[in-house]
């Protein structure tokens, strides 16, 4: 096990006695936050700066510091936009780091505050809300807004009747897919994150485009078959499907059959199926960052198995968007953006294979 990777889990290890220590230390000190936040404001702070310690581990053991300086972006808009001071943030990564350098030897401190330095260098320049990501100015734009708000109003006759038009217009199924669901999930993502939607709102809307997704899929099970065959799924513990079944369906329209296995697929299950009948690849997916470990470990795995070994692996969702090297230090053979790219990756590798 390389040394990033041991501090990684020191990190772990330590979470608790770390969090206690951060949090006992700031309010003795600024007593004024129990005025500030109350009681509630120090379960929260207790909650965040567990998660602080989760996407450091994952930052640190894979050596890619945006990482965690992505992650802090996301924490200061989410904090500010439910009334937490961003003066406190920094505070909160400074107290981080003094009580890592204490709890940690040296030569492990020196590396494992390397992403919170990086993270208080760039947080004064790191929105207060997100870019949007739909514009009415692009071609699908206004269909993908009024898609988005018949979902948030609760319409979902609507939102199915405006996708049946564009398609019966001549819009093509997978650009509804990158186009409209894709954004629409994602600014749906941004809304949360600014307090703007609840998560109800988010879990219908998610529900609704999913259950319009499988309109499809009698369809895209019919296009003819090339014999290739893969097998597609979210690592154990991550919840997030859309992107992956988004994948899946790609591969069945290029003429692959793709085994889609959907969320949190537990990986000793899924060795013993995959050997039965092995693909000619492995599509893994993870959103949360503190899911990338298990994306390495279930690659590792497979490695280990005779039969599977030589299948060559890719990987794809959130993480790999922000740190484009992270594929490599996972162990897989490649990495795509997006559905489309997935597919032309997935042929490369199989044509070289
Ligand atoms: C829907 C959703 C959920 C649903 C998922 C339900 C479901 N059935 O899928 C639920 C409610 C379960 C959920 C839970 C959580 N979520 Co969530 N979720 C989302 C949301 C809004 C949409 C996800 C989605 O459908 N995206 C659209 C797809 C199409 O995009 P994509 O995944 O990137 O996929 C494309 C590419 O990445 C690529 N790709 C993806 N996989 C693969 C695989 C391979 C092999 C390849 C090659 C390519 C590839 O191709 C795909 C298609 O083009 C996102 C917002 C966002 N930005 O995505 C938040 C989001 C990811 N969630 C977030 C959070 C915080 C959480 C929770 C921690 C919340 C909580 N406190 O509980 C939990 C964690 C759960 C877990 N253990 O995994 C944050 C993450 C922030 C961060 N800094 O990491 C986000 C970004 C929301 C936000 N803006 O704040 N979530």
């Amino acid at each position: 096990m390389n040394w990033a990777v041991l501090i990684a889990k020191r990190i772990l290890e330590c979470k608790q006695a770390i969090t206690a220590e951060v949090i006992a230390t700031d309010y003795s000190r600024r007593p004024e936050l129990m005025f500030r936040y109350g009681e509630r404001g120090r379960m929260l702070y207790k909650r965040d700066n567990d998660y602080h310690l989760d996407f450091l581990a994952e930052a640190i053991g894979h050596d890619e510091p945006a990482l965690f300086v992505d992650y802090i972006a996301w924490v200061k808009s989410m904090l500010i936009s439910r009334g937490v001071r961003v003066e406190d943030l920094v505070e909160n990564l400074l107290l981080l780091k003094t009580v890592i350098m204490q709890q940690l030897i040296d030569d492990e401190a020196t590396t494992a505050i390397v992403p919170i330095e990086a993270a208080l260098a760039h947080l004064p320049r790191l929105p207060e809300s997100p870019p949007d990501f739909i514009s009415v100015e692009t071609s699908l734009g206004r269909l993908t807004q009024d898609y988005l708000n018949y979902l948030l109003q609760g319409n979902r006759r609507e939102a199915v009747q405006l996708i049946d038009q564009a398609l019966a217009a001549g819009v093509p199924l997978k650009q509804i897919y990158l186009d409209v669901f894709q954004r629409s999930q994602r600014e749906i993502g941004r809304l949360w994150q600014m307090n703007r939607i609840t998560v109800a709102q988010e879990h219908f809307c998610t529900a609704a485009t999913m259950t319009i997704m499988n309109q499809f899929y009698r369809s895209i099970l019919e296009v003819p078959k090339t014999g290739l065959r893969a097998a597609a799924l979210c690592v154990a513990g991550d919840l997030h499907e859309i992107g992956v079944r988004i994948v899946a369906d790609f591969f069945d329209l290029a003429g692959w059959d793709c085994d889609y296995y959907g969320a949190n697929t537990p990986s000793k299950d899924l060795l013993a199926t995959l050997e039965q009948h092995p693909p000619d690849i492995i599509a893994l997916s993870a959103t949360m960052t503190y899911h990338v470990t298990a994306v390495g470990d279930l690659i590792e795995k497979l490695r280990k198995q005779p039969l599977l070994k030589k299948i060559p692996v890719i990987v794809g969702g959130r993480p790999f968007l922000v740190a484009d090297r992270l594929w490599r230090s996972v162990g897989a053979d490649g990495w795509a953006a997006d559905a489309e790219s997935a597919v032309s990756k997935a042929m490369e590798l199989v044509k070289r294979n």
